[in-house]
This record gives structure tokens, sequence and C-alpha cells, in this order.
């Protein structure tokens, strides 16, 4: 059975929107997952205060057999074949960062996986590239959908795209 979820994807170390690309194609290249949708990137002035480096982020959509469990371990096997050292803090910068938006329309509070990822109202990082692919997918825990949510949120950290390459 094919499942929707929906990926955050983040960097702010090195060459950050080659990470996020180089992730997006290793997303795609999972077992039984399809990419559906991929937003464009965008530079991000980091959410949290753990860091002054702004992030490049982006989201993504896919079709995928694979359970939630097993999606996570397959990005967290990513995250660290692209790099990324455990960090001794929350929100340590990072060479790529992925977090499991939604997956259907489940909802989830376990100790490994929430579902809806538990801060993604609260990010305009996150909702800007979402409402871009998806505006109209509603949110299970809080019964909104993207654009509504994208409306209401009250973080104003700026969220630029990702300026096109020159000569394209
Ligand atoms: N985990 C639970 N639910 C999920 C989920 N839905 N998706 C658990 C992914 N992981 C989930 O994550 C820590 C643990 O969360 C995992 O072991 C997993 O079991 P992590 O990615 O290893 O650690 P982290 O990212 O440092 O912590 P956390 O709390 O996930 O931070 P966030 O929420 O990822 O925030 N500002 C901008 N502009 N852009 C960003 O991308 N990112 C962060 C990190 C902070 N500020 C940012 C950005
Ligand atoms: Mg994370």
């Amino acid at each position: 059975m094919e499942h929707r979820a929906y990926i955050g994807v983040g960097s702010n170390q090195g060459r950050k929107e080659e990470n996020c690309r180089r992730a997006v194609r290793e997303i795609g290249r999972m077992p039984q997952t399809r990419l559906r949708e991929v937003s464009t990137w965008f530079v991000t002035e980091p959410w949290g205060a753990a860091s002054t480096e702004w992030y490049v982020n982006g989201v993504v959509a896919v079709d995928t057999g694979l359970q939630p469990a097993t999606l996570l371990q397959r990005c967290q096997a990513l995250e660290k074949e692209m790099g990324r050292r455990p960090g001794p803090r929350r929100w340590a910068d990072r060479v790529i960062d992925l977090d499991i938006l939604f997956f259907n329309d489940m909802v989830l509070e376990g100790p490994e996986l929430t579902i809806p990822h538990p801060e993604l109202h609260r990010r305009r990082f996150v909702l800007v590239p979402l409402c871009e692919i998806a505006p109209d997918l509603k949110h299970a825990r809080l019964g909104s959908d993207i654009r509504e949510l994208l409306a209401r949120v009250e973080d104003n950290l700026r969220v630029h795209e990702v300026a096109a390459p020159q000569g394209a």
C-alpha cells in the first residue's frame, strides 16, 4: 500500500543548496519510494536562536510503501551518510536535517516519532515551501490546511526564495 509523506529538508553547513538537492535525489532512491513534488529552495533565517548561520530549506512529497518508522530510519541513515555528526545540543548547525512533516493523515506521538511534526505550524520556513506544493493539505491534529496555517503563523523570521542561477 502506498502512503503519502511530506519531508522537510534543511541545511546550514557547507554547500547548503547542493546538500539539500543531493538529499532529495537520495530520498527518491529509497526502496518503494517515488518523489512526487519538490518545492523551490528558500534561504531562511535561523529559527530557535541556536545559530546565526542561515539555512536553505525546502519540502518534498513522496509516495512510499515504507512504514513511518522505516522512513525515519532511512532518513537518519541518509543524514549520517551525508556527514551529519550527532551534535552536543539541540538545533546545532547541520549538513542536512530531514524531518517527517506528515504521513498520510496519521497522528502519532511516540518516543521516536511525532507526526505531524510538532513544530511545523510554528515555522514559516516549513509552511512557505509546503504551501507551494500542498496548500490544501489538512493538518490532522489542528484541522486547518497549510494555507490557513501560513496566514496565521506568528514566526516572522525571513524566508526568501533562492535566486535563480545566473544565466538561467
Ligand atoms: N523525531 C520525532 N519526530 C520526528 C519527525 N516527525 N521527523 C525525533 C524526524 N524526527 C523526528 O531529531 C531528534 C529526534 O527527533 C530524532 O531522534 C527523532 O527520533 P534530530 O533531527 O536528530 O535532532 P535535531 O534536528 O537537532 O532536533 P530537532 O528537535 O529535530 O530540531 P528540528 O526541529 O529539526 O529543528 N531554522 C531554519 N531556518 N531552518 C531549519 O531547518 N532547523 C532546526 C532544527 C532549527 N532551526 C532551523 C531549522
Ligand atoms: Mg530534525
